[in-house]
Formats: structure tokens, sequence, C-alpha cells
């Protein structure tokens, strides 16, 4: 049987009804489950010394894609260590805590790569800071800084406020808060 082609490669079989079957299985298997994830969307997860729960059980409070984009926005713009001059827009931490009927004095933010950093509730009194979700208008991806950003005004802040190590309060990635 000739199974090689003049150039030596092998001649691909034409694919049967079989196969034809198997792989359309496949792409609809596929598209299903990405539109699940995507149906899932993008949570925040608070819990901690909170008053307000969407799974008792667990005592936390999960924030929906829907019901965090609902929550009154702000923008800030200005420029940060890694991205040029554009506009972020979130909700403020403040308004995020009071949501969860938050009592703590230090709240902790979690990213997704296992960083964190715990910030005394007091800075979001002092501080216009937002949890950012999107940056000029397009939400902010995993891989790129999302898909939440703590975003303090830096703009309207001093440099003896944002220098030493304020920078290590900018956590991105967070997903998950926990107040203490
Ligand atoms: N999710 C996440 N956020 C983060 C960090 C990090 O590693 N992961 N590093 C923090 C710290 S300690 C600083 S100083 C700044 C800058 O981090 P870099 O020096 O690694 O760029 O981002 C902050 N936000
Ligand atoms: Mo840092």
């Amino acid at each position: 049987m000739d199974s090689n082609t003049p150039s030596g490669h092998r001649a691909r079989s034409k694919p049967t009804i079989h196969r034809l079957f198997a792989s359309t299985l496949f792409l609809a298997a596929s598209l299903l489950t990405v539109s699940a994830a995507q149906a899932a969307g993008v949570t925040l997860t608070i819990s901690g010394n909170i008053g307000k729960f969407t799974n008792q059980s667990v005592r936390n409070y999960v924030f929906s894609e829907a019901e965090f984009n609902a929550l009154p926005m702000r923008e800030i713009s200005t420029a940060t260590d890694w991205t040029p001059k554009g506009t972020f827009r979130g909700p403020l931490v403040r308004e995020l805590l009071a949501r969860v009927g938050a009592q703590g004095r230090q709240i902790k933010f979690y990213g997704e790569d296992n960083y964190n950093v715990t910030i005394p509730a007091s800075d979001f009194s002092k501080y216009d800071v937002i949890l950012a979700r999107t940056w000029n208008n397009k939400p902010l991806q995993l891989n790129d800084f999302g898909p939440f950003w703590v975003m303090y005004p830096i703009q309207d802040m001093s440099t003896s406020e944002t220098s030493g190590i304020f920078i290590a309060k900018l956590a991105w990635q967070v997903t998950r808060i926990e107040v203490k």
C-alpha cells in the first residue's frame, strides 16, 4: 500500500465519518465548557470579620460579576510603575467593605499569584482607594494585573505618601479579601 508521499511524508488519511463525528462532539464540548466558564464570570470573595454573607455555611460574601459591576464606580486616572497614564475604574474599597458589614481594622488582599498584603482599614477612609476592574474601559485580565487591582489615587497623593513601602499596597490579581 502506498502510504508515503513522494516527499517522504506520511500521507494523511481521509477523515472518516467517525472522526468527523468525534471532532464535532469535541468542538461542541469545548464551546460548552468555555461558555460555562464565562457565565460563571469573575468573582470576588470577602471573608473574615464581616456581617453579611452570601454563603452562610462558610461565612463569606461572594460578589458575582453582575453584582460587582452594579456597584457605584469611581475612576482614577494615573500612571503606575507598571502602566502608562490611563484610567482605572472600580468601586471604592470602603463601599465594598460597607456592603459586607466589615468590622475589622486590617484588610488583607490576596493575589492569585500567592501574594498578599495587609492594609489598615483607615487607609480606605483617608484615601479614595478603588478595587479596579477595568483599565481604559477594558477588563483587567488575570495575566495582566486582573481581575482586580488595588488602586490608590496616586495622582492626588504627595511623594512622601507614595514612597517607600507604599507600592506594596498596590496588590494586583486580587480575587479574595479577608477582614481581620
Ligand atoms: N499580586 C501581586 N501584587 C503585587 C506584587 C506581587 O508580587 N503580586 N508585588 C507588590 C510589591 S511588594 C511591590 S513593591 C509592587 C511592585 O512589585 P514588583 O517590584 O515585583 O514589580 O507590587 C505589589 N503588588
Ligand atoms: Mo515590594
